[in-house]
């Protein structure tokens, strides 16, 4: 399958994050995906190929303008401000605060906009951010132009974006971009398989009310892990999108079998659903070795992965989210890929 690949995601490298109360070393670094790109190559995935470039507003479709303009211009604001490192907020919006006045103070408004301390702005955050979007986009376009599949290489990721807040490494949200333009250039339905061991709060909040696009997130269970807030079993989506959203979390510790298992039942779901086209947001932070994860799953199960979402045979666009050990990101990525096709 193709591969969609910029080098511009490295033009977004953060300068730490708030972990356990320490500020550390970023786990989400552009090493993540040269690795997964080398390991394409190196087992003849596919060519790779340059995104091509879309009109903000397919971007806009999604997110809040306020939020797209503190992303493209927040940091040179920080910069005039005489502050060193990235932007990032160090109070946040919670209960009780106003969320119909959008400050024009920069600290309100990545306040307003931005939830954890993980996620900084640099000078070039925003070309990298964009590019990841492009990748999503083109990759949606030649599901539109009839390809059977294809893997949008994004970095950075996107799952935990909403329409109007960002974090968890997340700035824009590719998948919710990639699926929007789908059903804009004629797809009635999109699933989004969402099997990054976090739970995907931001795609679920943009698609929260409606029926054009299942979600199935499959994930660590709130209750233990980030983003604790959200992603638990009884969000079933509201209004008309009642019945459209469905959340599989699972406990620390969880292994193949448990894990598999979920798949199964998310697959059934997407099968029901018949979509046009599925996106599968991809995150590897289920691998056993991953420094910030507890789920046990080896490289091998990668490969089943792989296969059982083929078995679905519909259109299928990977979109890369998380997945932080780093040696093995790419093998784990990749057999996924290679899984399906079989
Ligand atoms: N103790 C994605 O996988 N917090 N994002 C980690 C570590 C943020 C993960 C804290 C995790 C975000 C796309
Ligand atoms: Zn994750």
């Amino acid at each position: 399958m193709d591969v969609i690949y910029s080098p511009d995601h490295a033009l977004h490298q953060s300068p730490g994050e708030l972990n356990s109360g320490e500020f550390v070393a970023a786990f989400e670094k552009p090493e993540r995906a040269q690795i997964i790109l080398d390991r394409a190559l190196a087992v003849g995935l596919g060519p790779v190929l340059a995104p091509e470039r879309f009109p903000l507003d397919a971007i806009t479709r999604i997110h809040d303008a306020g939020m797209v303009d503190l992303l493209r211009h927040g940091f040179a604001e920080w910069e005039k401000l005489g502050r060193k490192g990235g932007a990032f907020p160090f109070t946040f919006f919670t209960r009780g605060f106003r969320a119909d006045r959008v400050p024009q103070n920069l600290e309100g408004r990545l306040a307003h906009y931005c939830f954890d301390a993980g996620t900084p702005l640099t000078a070039t955050s925003w070309q990298a951010i964009e590019s990841s979007a492009h990748v999503a986009l083109t990759g949606a376009a030649a599901i539109v132009s009839g390809a059977s599949s294809v893997f949008s290489l994004c970095r950075p990721p996107g799952h935990h974006a909403g329409s109007d807040h960002y974090g968890g490494y997340c700035f824009l949200n590719n998948a919710a971009i990639a699926a929007q333009h789908v059903l804009d250039q004629g797809a009635k339905r999109v699933a989004i398989l969402d099997v990054d061991y976090h739970h995907g709060n931001g795609t679920q909040q943009i698609f929260y009310q409606r029926d054009d696009v299942l979600l199935v997130n499959i994930h660590a269970t709130p209750e233990q892990e980030y983003p604790y807030l959200l992603g638990f079993a009884d969000e079933p989506g509201a209004g008309a999108g009642e019945g459209f959203n469905l959340n599989l979390p699972l406990p620390w510790g969880t292994d193949w079998e448990a894990w598999s298992a979920a798949l199964e039942t998310g697959c059934r779901r997407v099968a029901e659903y018949a979509p046009d086209v599925l996106l599968v947001s991809l995150g590897v932070d289920t691998y056993l070795g991953d420094p910030i994860s507890q789920f046990k799953l080896d490289h091998e199960h990668f490969t089943r992965m792989g296969e059982r979402i083929a078995k679905l045979g519909l259109p299928t666009q990977f979109v890369m989210e998380g997945g932080y050990a780093v040696a093995e990101i790419g093998i784990n990525a990749v057999n996924v890929l290679t899984g399906f096709e079989g």
